[in-house]
C-alpha cells in the first residue's frame, strides 16, 4: 500500500480540472488547458515538492463524459446481490469494456487513477445546475471507495450558485464541499481545500501541513522580494534629478530644454516602472511569456496617468509645476496628481498635494532658475502614484492563479483598495510613508535615473532607506503573515 499522499482530480470535461492543478502546482506548463473538452486523454502526475522532497502527488484525469453509460457498465459488472460498489468497479476495470479501444476508455483511465488515490477532488462547474449526469458521475466516484472533496469551480462568476451545489453534494453524502476558483486564486480558498483533504485523510495530516507551510513560506518570500523590487523603483524615482543644459540661452530655449528634460525623465520613469513590474511578476513565478500574459496595463491605470506623455497629463489637468512649498529644495518639479485616489488607508493627496493647485501651469511658469540651470524631479504625488501602482501590482500577482487567462486589472485592485480604505488597522501608515518618501529623496547619486549620471556608488544610506520602504510595503500587503 502506497502511504504517500496522492490526490486525483476528477470531474466532467471542461470543469477546470487541469486549471485547478496548474494553480495548485504553481505551474502553467502542466497539462493543456482548453475551452474545448477532452484535451486531457491520459492521467498525468504532478509533484508538490519542498526541500525535503515530494510532499504529494497530484493526478490529472480525462473527463467523465459518458457518465450514464459508465454507471450502467459498473452496475452491469454485478454478479451477486451483496457485492459492494468497489468490487463492481474493479471488475469493470478489468473487463474488456474498459479496454483502450472501448467507448469508455477515457472514463476507465480516469477511474484507474482514482483507485490509487488517497483523496479525490471532484471538480464541478458551479455555473451549471445539478443534473442527472452529475449523479451518475458521483455514483462512479462513490464506487471507488475513496474520500471525495467536491470543488466548486467558477465560483467567482455571477451565475455560480454555490449554496445549491453544497446542498446537492450533501444529499449524496458529501459534506466537505470547498469553493475554489481555479483561475482567480485565493489563498484562503486553497487553505480550505487542503484542510478538507486533511479532514478526509487524517493519515496524511503531516504531508498537508508541510504543503500548507511550503505555500505560506513561498508567499512571504515572494511578497518580500516583490516589495524590495518596488522599494528600489521608488528610491530611484524619488532621488532622480535631471539638470538641464547650462549653456546660456534665451527664455524660449530654456523652456524647450526644461520640457525636453521633463519628457526624458518621464520616459525613463516609465521604462523603469515596467522593469519593476517584470521583476515583481518574476517574484510570483510569472516570467517571460507568463508576465506578458499578465499584461499589466500599468500606464492605463489610475485613469491613464501616462508618465511618457506630459502633454496628455497637462491636458487632463493631472500635472503641475511645483511652486516650491518646501517639498523639493530647488528646481522645478513635476507633480502627478491622482485625483485623490487612495489605497489602504492613505490618500495620494495629502500634505504633498501642495503643488497640485497649480494645475495646467504653462511651461514658462514651471521654470525655476538655479545657477542658470533647471532641475527636474518627480513630485511627491508622482512618487505616490508609483507607490500605489507598485502595491496594486503586487496584490494583483498575489491574487493571480497560474491558470489565469484574463489580463491582470490594476484598476480592479486599486478599486478594491479604495473600498477597504478607512480600515482602522492602517492608521498611522500614511505618516510613516510620508517620512519614508522624504528620506528616499536622498541624493541624486542614489538614482540610476539621474542625469548627469553620478560616478559615486550608491551609499549604504540608500540601501537602508530601500529596506525600510520594503518593510513598510511588506507590512501593508501582508499585515499579519
Ligand atoms: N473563468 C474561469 N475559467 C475557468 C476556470 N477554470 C477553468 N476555466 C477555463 O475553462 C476551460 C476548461 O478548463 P480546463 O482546465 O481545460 O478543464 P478540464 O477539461 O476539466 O481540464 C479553460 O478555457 C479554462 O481557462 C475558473 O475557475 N474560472
Ligand atoms: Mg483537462
Amino acid at each position: 500500500m502506497n502511504t504517500s499522499l496522492r490526490v486525483a482530480v476528477v470531474g466532467h470535461a471542461n470543469t477546470g480540472k487541469t486549471s485547478l492543478l496548474q494553480t495548485l502546482l504553481r505551474r502553467r506548463d502542466f497539462g493543456t488547458v482548453s475551452p474545448r473538452g477532452g484535451t486531457t486523454r491520459v492521467n498525468e502526475v504532478g509533484e508538490i515538492l519542498d526541500d525535503l522532497g515530494v510532499i504529494a502527488r497530484v493526478v490529472d484525469t480525462p473527463g467523465l463524459e459518458e457518465s450514464a453509460r459508465l454507471r450502467d457498465a459498473i452496475e452491469g459488472a454485478r454478479i451477486e446481490r451483496h457485492e459492494d460498489p468497489r468490487t463492481l468497479l474493479d471488475r469493470f476495470l478489468e473487463s474488456d469494456d474498459a479496454g483502450p479501444e472501448c467507448e469508455l476508455a477515457l472514463e476507465a483511465e480516469a477511474l484507474r487513477a482514482t483507485t490509487e488515490a488517497s483523496v479525490l477532488l471532484y471538480v464541478i462547474d458551479a455555473r451549471e445546475e445539478p443534473r442527472p449526469r452529475h449523479l451518475d458521475e458521483l455514483h462512479a466516484l462513490v464506487a471507488t471507495a475513496r474520500p471525495v472533496v467536491p470543488i466548486l469551480n467558477f465560483v467567482a462568476r455571477p451565475e455560480a450558485d454555490a449554496a445549491r451545489w453544497r446542498e446537492a453534494c450533501a444529499r449524496q453524502g458529501l459534506h466537505a464541499t470547498v469553493a475554489f476558483d481555479a483561475v482567480v486564486y485565493d489563498d484562503a480558498g486553497e487553505r480550505r481545500l487542503l484542510d478538507a483533504v486533511r479532514t478526509l485523510s487524517p493519515e496524511h495530516a503531516e504531508a498537508i501541513d508541510r504543503w500548507i507551510e511550503l505555500r505560506r513560506r513561498e508567499r512571504l518570500d515572494a511578497v518580500a522580494a516583490a516589495s524590495a523590487a518596488a522599494a528600489d523603483l521608488l528610491v530611484d524615482a524619488a532621488a532622480a534629478v535631471r539638470v538641464t543644459d547650462p549653456t546660456p540661452r534665451d527664455e524660449a530655449a530654456k523652456t524647450a530644454a526644461f520640457r525636453a528634460a521633463t519628457a526624458a525623465l518621464l520616459d525613463d520613469l516609465r521604462t523603469r516602472e515596467i522593469e519593476a513590474r517584470d521583476r515583481i511578476a518574476a517574484c510570483f513565478g510569472f516570467a517571460g511569456e507568463e508576465a506578458e500574459t499578465a499584461n499589466l496595463e500599468i500606464t492605463e491605470a489610475l485613469g491613464g496617468v501616462d508618465f511618457a506623455s506630459p502633454a496628455s497629463l497637462e491636458r487632463a489637468g493631472m500635472w503641475a509645476a511645483g511652486g516650491g512649498a518646501g517639498l523639493v529644495a530647488a528646481g522645478a518639479m513635476i507633480d502627478l496628481a491622482t485625483g485623490g485616489i487612495s489605497m489602504g488607508g492613505f490618500t495620494a493627496l495629502g500634505a504633498a498635494g501642495a503643488a497640485i493647485g497649480a494645475v495646467g501651469a504653462s511651461g514658462g511658469k514651471m521654470l525655476r532658475r538655479l545657477r542658470g540651470q533647471d532641475e527636474v524631479r518627480l513630485g511627491d504625488s508622482g512618487i505616490d502614484v508609483l507607490l500605489i501602482r507598485a502595491r496594486a501590482t503586487i496584490l494583483a500577482f498575489l491574487a493571480r492563479g497560474h491558470a489565469a487567462i484574463e489580463p491582470v486589472s490594476l484598476e480592479i485592485v486599486i478599486e478594491e483598495g479604495l473600498r477597504r480604505d478607512g480600515d482602522p488597522g492602517d492608521g498611522g501608515s500614511r505618516s510613516n510613508w510620508t517620512e519614508l518618501r522624504r528620506r528616499a529623496r536622498g541624493t541624486a547619486s542614489w538614482s540610476t535615473l539621474s542625469h548627469p549620471p553620478s560616478n559615486r556608488a550608491p551609499a549604504a544610506a540608500r540601501a537602508e532607506v530601500a529596506l525600510r520602504i520594503e518593510e513598510w510595503l511588506r507590512k501593508a500587503i501582508l499585515p499579519d503573515p
